[in-house]
């Protein structure tokens, strides 16, 4: 595969920030995997900005998504789903989007209710850091129907690319033939391998364990 220059810049930022690591991590499926992904460390002002222009430069670059309003799904989807809006509203684009997240703990007094910000309503875009089974972006699918509300498309930061526990296709496929939507990955699996392969002999270790791993668990499709 040959890798765009965004996505070469994207991981180069997503390693300098120790977002993207290289080692040994359980993963909630309980696989054992050679790479991680945390979003979370994506944790200063600067950082998201970039972050914000990634996700916003994605949604831009898909001139067939149709939505009106962003939803991040708690917790690591709200700061996401924020700075994606301001990438949105200060990019080239200017587009001014409204965004709205979920409580995870229903408020029962004040303004009520688990939605917090702009009403979910319409084509909804979901914003989240990744997708390994889909276990977390089906929560969010059921808070949309439950608002009402459709879901239009899902961009993520990374697409792991990993088979489910019953067939050859990966979470990302399920979901675009399940829901009938799009799903945008800044990048996956396969880039952050190519990545490794640019780099030659001084990562040949994590390349060989990132190979293993996607011959085990990689979807075939
Ligand atoms: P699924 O719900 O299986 O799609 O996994 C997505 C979630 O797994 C993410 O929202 C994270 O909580 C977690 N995760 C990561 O954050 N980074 C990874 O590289 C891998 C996982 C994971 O456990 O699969």
């Amino acid at each position: 595969m040959v890798l765009a220059q965004y996505q070469r810049d994207f991981i180069e930022f997503a390693i300098a920030n120790e977002v993207l690591t290289f080692g040994k991590f359980t993963l909630k499926s309980g696989r054992q995997s050679p790479y991680f992904f945390n979003a979370g460390k994506f944790n200063s002002g600067s950082a998201l900005t970039k972050l914000g222009r990634y996700y916003a430069e994605a949604i831009v670059a898909r001139k067939d998504l149709e939505y009106d309003v962003i939803f991040g799904p708690a917790y690591k989807g709200i700061p996401l789903a924020a700075s994606t809006v301001i990438g949105l509203a200060t990019g080239d684009a200017g587009l001014d989007v409204p965004y709205s997240f979920n409580r995870k703990e229903k408020k029962d007094h004040g303004e009520g209710g688990s939605i917090v910000g702009a009403e979910l309503k319409g084509k909804v875009l979901v914003v989240d850091d990744v997708i390994t089974a889909g276990t977390a972006i089906r929560e969010s699918v059921s808070i949309i129907q439950e608002a009402g509300a459709s879901l239009s498309g899902i961009v993520v930061a990374i697409d792991r690319q990993e088979r489910g526990k019953e067939n050859e296709f990966s979470a990302i496929q399920e979901i675009e033939s399940e829901y009938g939507v799009p799903v945008i990955a800044v990048v996956t699996l396969a880039s952050i391998v190519e990545y490794l392969r640019e780099k030659g002999d001084e990562h040949a270790a994590m390349l060989d364990a990132m190979e293993s791993y996607r011959i085990q668990y990689g979807a075939k499709y």
